[in-house]
């Protein structure tokens, strides 16, 4: 897959590069991320990428043509056809289901806005989709396009050094991960649940099963709406309730 990212700060992409699954899955040539600065798109001795906004206020807007020229650059660089997608609170709240559309595609084409903004005409006529990763203010779409980048890579086919962790993930089936332990056995009296040390896999998958269905129950009820449970899981989250004791129900 080919990413291709707009951006004033090139360098708030080197941990992706330099650091573990996303970092692996570009050496390994799964991914391929290029960085496109609108400066380097400039044609003035002070390479000027801002200006101030028309009506007044704080701030200050990109300007169009570093971005125009920059984009033509991208869109030059490659034959595969890509939308042109901005990192905006405007768009689309992005969720798995989002990211697993964007993983099928071949090629992205990002651009990260900062300052107050882009002037609002490139976003009429060259922006096609908006993605948001939430809604609050941060200081640029960096970041943001960050957070694709990543969930995205690790979708990629044997990016992951383990290929069945991706499936296992929490939200790759709708539902929150189960519990986690590992040694020692005991920390400060709280002992790993005894199904986990019995060697009992089916037990063990069962109440993984179980554990994801609860606490998704507990903590984020609306997910469970957009899932079909099928009967076994029905009774697994219906034994997990009735097992609740009033302490649970405070804590979680
Ligand atoms: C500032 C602001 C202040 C009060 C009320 C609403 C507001 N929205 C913004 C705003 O969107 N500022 C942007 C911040 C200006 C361009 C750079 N910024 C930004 C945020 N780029 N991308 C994001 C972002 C946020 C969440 N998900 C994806 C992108």
């Amino acid at each position: 897959m080919r990413i291709d990212v707009v951006t004033l700060f090139p360098e708030q992409f080197r941990q992706l590069v330099d650091l573990g699954v996303t970092g692996r899955a570009i050496r390994q040539n799964k991914i391929q991320l290029k960085t496109w600065n609108p400066r380097d798109y400039t044609q003035d001795r002070h390479r000027t990428v801002d200006d101030r906004p028309y009506g007044g206020g704080p701030g200050m807007v990109m300007l169009v043509a570093p971005l125009q020229q920059a984009l033509a650059a991208v869109q030059a660089d490659s034959e595969i056809p890509a939308q042109i997608g901005l990192l905006s609170p405007q768009g689309k709240t992005l969720d798995q289901k989002a990211i697993e559309e964007l993983a099928s595609r071949q090629r992205l084409i990002l651009i990260c806005g900062r300052y107050e903004g882009i002037d609002e005409r490139l976003i009429d006529t060259l922006v096609d989709e908006q993605w948001s990763i939430g809604d609050y203010v941060i200081s640029g779409g960096e970041l943001a396009a960050a957070v694709i980048v990543d969930a995205v890579s690790r979708l990629q086919a044997e990016v992951l050094g383990d290929s069945r962790s991706a499936e296992q993930d929490s939200f790759s089936d709708g539902l929150l991960d189960h519990p986690h332990y590992t040694r020692p056995e005991e920390v400060d009296g709280r002992r790993v649940p005894d199904v986990l040390l019995s060697g009992d896999h089916a037990a063990i998958e069962k109440w993984r099963r179980q554990q994801a269905l609860g606490k998704t129950w507990l903590k984020r009820p609306e997910l469970l709406e957009k899932v079909e449970l099928n009967k076994e899981d029905q009774a697994l989250l219906t034994d997990f309730i009735d097992n609740l004791t009033a302490t649970d129900r405070q804590q979680d």
